[in-house]
């Protein structure tokens, strides 16, 4: 009889051809990104319209009944492709046989904290996660981190999940890459999506830097360089970068709150994007492994690069002239996440 049943079953999920649900976990779940993230992945934004999805919702043990009114209203939203959602505490349930981990809570600073031992705090916090990776979670997993210092934090996870492949392994440099192209395309007065291929390099703090030299922008159906677009190369070399690079502080002091709508925004993209591809002739910003071979940037880190996607694998978009301007700045970002990385990996072996 049983048997009978679970042919049937086969038979009749073969027959609708229903993919099978994909494990996300969010950490930082009961949080203010989370909460701008979760309604757009279990609609389907991020992963597909036809991909049931299980959410997996990790947070810290005092937060447990915030994240109970978060599971509420996923659960009152009516999603069809979510099959389930499961709050928790645990690591070991939260990093379970997983195919994407979007990683968003950190230890945030705290008045009159020292830089060093907000890094010690999160070293411990992503060693910890990195290790539940490399324990629980598919081999195949995505990783997206966020939770700041993002570059470092993802670095450590890595480190710490040595069987799963560093490519796998990517910080959230996306919302700084929107940000760029949203200045350039009010600017000139067109959409934001007629704008593409600006590019961050570096870390995601204020000494990224956001690089116009190679994007186009789309004015009444005809590519221009953004230079030529824009009119304005002191725009473009000063106060547009500075703008980008001092967004987030700028959001926090008018909505005394850090940007979250924006964040989540960006997160659904890089995610999707790392799912289904960047489109031809497109490239994106992502920070990812650098190998020591891409525009010199040493070997070890976290880097935001240009990427290109195909087939779920990134490939940094080699090749583009670098000109003295831009090495500079490609140069102190990169010797900034050096020095980081050096303190961090000191904790790590503590
Ligand atoms: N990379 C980026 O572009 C980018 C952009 C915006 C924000 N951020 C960062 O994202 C993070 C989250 O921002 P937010 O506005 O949602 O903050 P938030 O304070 O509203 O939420 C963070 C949540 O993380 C939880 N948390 C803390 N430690 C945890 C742990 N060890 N495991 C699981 N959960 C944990 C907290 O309890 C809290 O619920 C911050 O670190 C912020 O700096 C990054
Ligand atoms: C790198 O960027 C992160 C995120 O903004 C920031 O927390 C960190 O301090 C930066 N690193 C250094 C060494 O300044
Ligand atoms: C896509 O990736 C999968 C898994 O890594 C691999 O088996 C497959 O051959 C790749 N397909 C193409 C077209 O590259
Ligand atoms: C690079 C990337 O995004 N994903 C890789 C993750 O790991 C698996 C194998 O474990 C690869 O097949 C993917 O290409």
């Amino acid at each position: 009889m049983l048997t009978l049943l679970s042919v049937m079953y086969i038979v009749v999920r073969a027959a609708s051809s229903e993919a099978d649900p994909i494990r996300v976990l969010v950490t930082g779940a009961a949080g203010q990104i989370a909460y701008s993230l979760l309604y757009s992945i279990a609609k389907g934004d991020v992963f597909g319209k036809d991909q049931p999805i299980i959410l997996v919702l990790l947070d810290i043990p005092p937060m447990l009944p915030v994240l109970d009114g978060v599971v509420m209203e996923l659960q009152d939203c009516a999603l069809p492709l979510l099959r389930e959602v499961i709050p928790t505490d645990k690591v070991e349930v939260g990093f379970k046989d997983l195919d994407a981990a979007i990683l968003v809570g950190s230890m945030p600073r705290k008045e009159g904290m020292e830089r060093k031992d907000l890094l010690k705090a999160n070293v411990a916090i992503f060693k910890t996660q990195g290790a539940a990776l490399e324990k629980y979670a598919k081999k195949t997993v995505r990783v997206l981190v966020v939770g700041n210092p993002a570059n470092t934090n993802c670095l450590i996870a890595s480190k710490s999940a040595p069987s799963i492949p560093k490519e796998n392994f990517s910080c959230l440099t996306r919302l700084d890459h929107n940000r760029a192209r949203s200045q350039v395309a009010m600017r000139c007065g067109v959409p934001a999506d007629a704008v593409k291929n600006v590019i961050i390099w570096g870390n995601h703090s204020s000494t990224q830097y956001p690089d116009v030299h190679h994007a186009m922008v789309n004015v009444h159906g005809k590519e221009v360089k953004a230079y030529d677009a824009v009119k304005d190369d002191s725009w473009l070399k000063g106060d547009f970068i500075s703008t980008v690079q001092l967004r987030g502080a700028a959001v926090i002091k008018a909505r005394k709150l850090s940007s979250a709508m924006s964040a989540a925004k960006a997160i659904s993209d890089h995610m999707r994007d790392w799912w289904f591809g960047t489109l031809d002739g497109e490239f994106m910003s992502m920070g990812v492994y650098a190998g020591g071979n891409s525009y010199g940037i040493p070997e070890d880190l976290i880097y935001s690069f240009p990427v290109h996607i195909k087939n779920k694998s990134w490939n940094i978009h080699d090749g583009l002239p670098v000109n003295d301007f831009s090495r500079a700045k490609m140069d102190a970002t990169a010797a900034e996440l050096v020095e980081e990385r050096d303190t961090a990996l000191s904790f790590l072996s503590q």
